[in-house]
């Protein structure tokens, strides 16, 4: 599968003017090597081996955790898990480097950052689509100034049900209903056209987001393996949560993840 290369960028060119306009452009970049590789299978050996213990100690916990639709035969699995640093914070902590942060402000236009969440997303075969979405519908923000790292731990292909972006300008925002995926709530009420973008990942390439980004992924063959990502999202310290939408999120993660 094809890497779009204009979107694509290394560590050394990040910080440049380039890779500014085409988050501005586009709402994504891709970044081949801000992470190593051999932290990236240090943190997926963590997360495999002690899966079935953090299941145990936080399955009472649907903010926290959420599972995959397993059969009742299966081994369970996770889908999500917002608290990676709670459990290993010398391993995870690792990939919230300086160059992360530096990133981050450079590309939200010079504000200060702060950390909002860190997070392991797991996908498997026969795993459900992610619909279409802006993040920026969950955040709630004023200005949409949040910014996410999804760094993938293990290989994943876009053709495999893995993540698929659409080009969309930093900004434009397109209104959203509630989708009946798993732990997903929302989805744009309308189609989004534009340039599909998207890359084969290996460990440690990351795509980097903002709140305005389009994406989604197709539901995963039976055939495919599966694909396990660290998802780290930092804010503007300039932005403000509109009024209402906390109390709002909160309602539809409840229904949601309460959902049998
Ligand atoms: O792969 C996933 O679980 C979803 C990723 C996503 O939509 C995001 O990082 O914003």
């Amino acid at each position: 599968m094809t890497m779009i290369n204009t979107v694509s960028f290394d560590s050394s060119s990040l910080l440049t003017e380039d890779a500014f306009r085409t988050f501005e452009r586009h709402s994504v970049v891709f970044a081949n090597d801000l992470f190593e590789e051999s932290l990236c299978h240090q943190a997926l050996d963590y997360f495999l081996l002690n899966e079935q213990s953090i299941i145990h100690n936080y399955s009472h916990d649907y903010t926290k955790l959420v599972l995959d639709n397993n059969d009742e035969c299966s081994t369970p699995s996770i889908k999500y898990f917002e608290c990676p640093l709670q459990t290993n914070r010398w391993l995870f902590g690792r990939f919230l480097t300086s160059t992360v942060f530096d990133v981050a402000k450079f590309l939200l236009g010079g504000d200060p950052i702060c950390l909002f969440s860190v997070e392991i997303h797991s996908r498997g075969p026969n795993g459900s689509p992610i619909p279409l979405h802006q993040d920026n519908a969950y955040y709630g923000l004023e200005q949409a100034k949040g910014i996410t790292f999804y760094i993938a731990l293990n290989n994943q292909s876009s053709d495999n049900g893995g993540l698929r972006y659409i080009s969309t300008r930093r900004g434009v925002h397109y209104d959203h209903i509630a989708s009946s995926e798993k732990a997903f709530s929302l989805t744009t009420s309308t189609p989004i056209r534009g340039t599909e973008l998207f890359t084969d990942y290996k460990p440690g390439f990351c795509s980097i987001h903002s709140g305005s980004s389009a994406h989604y992924a197709s539901s995963v063959p039976s055939t495919a393996s599966r694909s396990i990502a660290l998802r780290l999202s930092l804010y503007s310290l300039h932005d403000k949560i509109r009024p209402d939408h906390k109390q709002w999120y909160d309602e539809m993660v409840r229904r949601n993840r309460l959902a049998p």
